[in-house]
């Protein structure tokens, strides 16, 4: 390590005193004028963890769904999948440290891992659209080579490409090629086989319209569009030509306002999704004949596949185990359906994609989503080796079946949640049961629910077990909580702290609109009362506590997006 060459690039990226951030459930994320420091570091750390790996580790500059302004930085595992834990804690004391301090929390970080120094390093940097995200990723250029690692930069790329790069490239390219071309190719030829087995293939299949938040999601459908227009047609939405970055559109907006997004024009039953800013999410809607608008989101687009898989396993006669992961965020009437109507074990961890992808890593097929439309499909390799064989030796129907498991297992991006990867699934899969997105959606009818913010001074004095669904501490809050459940008939509850801001979380759900209304409300006032709240009580009506965009990494008081300490 040339001490002296990283404390002199490190003076170039100086960190700003007194800041203090966290690398929370999707990396670190604020204010992209307070990031440079931390690009850079991220730099050095991805270097640490390629030499300890002796594997390509991917550096994702995006801040996801939040706005234009801001920016975030995530580290991507051998595997694709997310830094491990005790690495986002080293990720958290690199960016933390003092100029004259990194020399020493860079040894540290190095001997604990027993990191050898003279391994070679490689590390892969893709980013989002954002006006900052060239800059910033340079900076994670910087710290790369002044540690001595080789890179290479993808430039503009959506998150999911950015771990499948990093996947393929740990894989020897059996996964794929690590090409944004190898992407397009792998994705679109499965989905053209599958697609082709349709015999439904009207034109209610062949088109969707895409709201593309403004996003990296727009640049890169476009290119990718020729390579699957055989299958099916894309119109494209709010694609950054005019609007502002996840402004009034997007999946999360779509989500939370369970509105349409602004700039896509919708005739009633036409099928229509939404990517988030950095195309790991998608949600689905549509406006029925009366013009009301229903939202299809993750919880559907995982019923829809998991049932999907289970029709196809049981052609080929297959009795693999599958199971779905969902979040306590997981609409009630989607467990029900899933555990009463479909037969399949459904399974409830904690909020962040990591964890639901580690849980899903447990079956032979393991589906997993997030409410919000973050998920993706996991198949083991011994199923998937399995399934290439039935393929081969099977007869007739069956082989059919084996043959479309073996496209729509090259379809899913298995690194990440992906939302082009997952669109082409949905649209193969609706095509290729003949479903229109109002049959879709009558699957199950969802319950109504609320989600709400809570301002407090410390989240921290709310901790959770039983995968986030009780509250341990503050004393008093479940029993509180509990007591208002038991007035509302069909009715759940439950409050956690955010990683990604500084509030306390409330969702509610219940038999009716008003009574999840209501319910989320008190236990906003039994969060506001117990737990510290700050600022004005809640407020009856959701919009004003639901609407706020404040993003914060930091644990701890405060209500800006960064904290100074004293
Ligand atoms: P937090 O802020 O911890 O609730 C949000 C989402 C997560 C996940 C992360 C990362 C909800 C309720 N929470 O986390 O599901 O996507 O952001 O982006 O949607
Ligand atoms: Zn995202």
């Amino acid at each position: 390590m040339d001490l002296g060459a990283i404390t002199k690039y490190s003076a170039l990226h100086a960190k700003p005193n007194g800041l203090i951030l966290q690398y929370g459930t999707a990396g670190f994320r604020t204010k992209a004028e307070h990031l440079d420091h931390v690009m850079f570091r991220m730099g050095l750390l991805a270097v640490l963890r390629s030499k300890q790996t002796k594997s390509t580790i991917g550096v994702m500059v995006t801040a996801s769904h939040n706005p234009e302004e801001d920016n975030g930085v995530k580290l991507v595992d051998p595997l694709g999948e997310m830094l491990a834990p005790s690495w986002e804690e080293h990720a958290t004391c690199l960016a933390n440290a003092e100029e004259q301090d990194m020399q020493r929390v860079l040894i540290d970080i190095s001997e604990k891992e027993a990191v050898n120094l003279q391994q070679d390093a490689f590390v892969v940097i893709g980013r989002d659209t954002r006006p900052s995200s060239e800059k910033l990723s340079q900076s994670v250029i910087d710290g790369v080579t002044v540690l001595g690692g080789q890179f290479h930069d993808y430039g503009l790329l959506t998150t999911p490409q950015l771990h499948y790069m990093v996947y393929c490239r740990n894989t020897g390219g059996r996964y794929g090629k690590a090409t944004i071309e190898g992407y397009y190719q792998k994705l679109s030829k499965a989905f053209v086989e599958l697609t082709k087995q349709a015999s439904c293939s009207g034109d209610e299949y062949r088109s969707l319209k895409v709201d593309c938040a403004n996003g990296i999601g727009a640049l890169k459908l476009r290119e990718m569009e020729h390579y699957f227009s055989q299958g099916l047609s894309v119109q494209l939405f709010n694609d950054g030509s005019k609007g502002k970055l996840n402004h009034l559109c997007g999946a999360d907006f779509v989500k939370s306002h369970q509105k349409p997004p602004q700039g896509m024009e919708i005739k009633s039953n036409e099928r229509c999704c939404s990517f988030d800013g950095d195309a790991d999410r998608i949600v689905y809607y549509y406006h029925d004949a009366d013009g009301h608008f229903h939202l299809i989101d993750g919880d559907k687009i995982a019923t829809l596949i998991s049932s999907f898989l289970k029709e196809l396993l049981v052609e080929i006669g297959e009795s693999l185990n599958i199971g779905v992961v969902q979040t306590a965020y997981a609409n009630g009437s989607s467990t029900r359906y899933l555990e009463e109507v479909m037969k399949v074990p459904v399974y409830c961890t904690k909020t962040g994609v990591k964890h639901l992808h580690h849980k899903a890593q447990e079956f032979d097929i393991g589906v997993y989503f997030e409410a919000n439309g973050h998920g993706t499909a996991l198949f083991s390799t011994a199923v998937e080796m399995k399934i290439k064989q039935s393929a081969e030796q099977l007869e007739d129907k069956k082989r059919k079946a084996a043959k479309m498991l073996e496209n729509i297992i090259d379809l899913f991006n298995q690194a990440a949640g992906d939302a082009i990867s997952d669109m082409l699934v949905i649209e193969a899969i609706l095509a290729l049961k003949g479903l229109t997105v109002q049959q879709w959606d009558a699957l199950y009818t969802d319950l109504p629910n609320r989600q709400l913010k809570v301002q407090v001074a410390d989240r921290r004095v709310i901790s959770t077990t039983n995968a986030e669904r009780q509250a341990v501490t503050p004393p008093g809050l479940q029993e509180a909580i509990n007591d208002l459940v038991k007035k509302y008939k069909l009715s759940r509850a439950f409050v956690r702290p955010s990683g990604t801001e500084d509030v306390v979380r409330v969702y509610a759900e219940a038999d009716s609109q008003e009574s999840a209304d209501h319910l989320a409300h008190e236990v906003s006032l039994a969060v506001f009362q117990l737990a510290g709240g700050i600022g004005e009580r809640p407020q009856p009506g959701y919009k004003a506590a639901e609407t706020t965009h404040n993003i914060n990494n930091a644990f701890g008081p405060g209500t800006a997006d960064e904290h100074t300490v004293p």
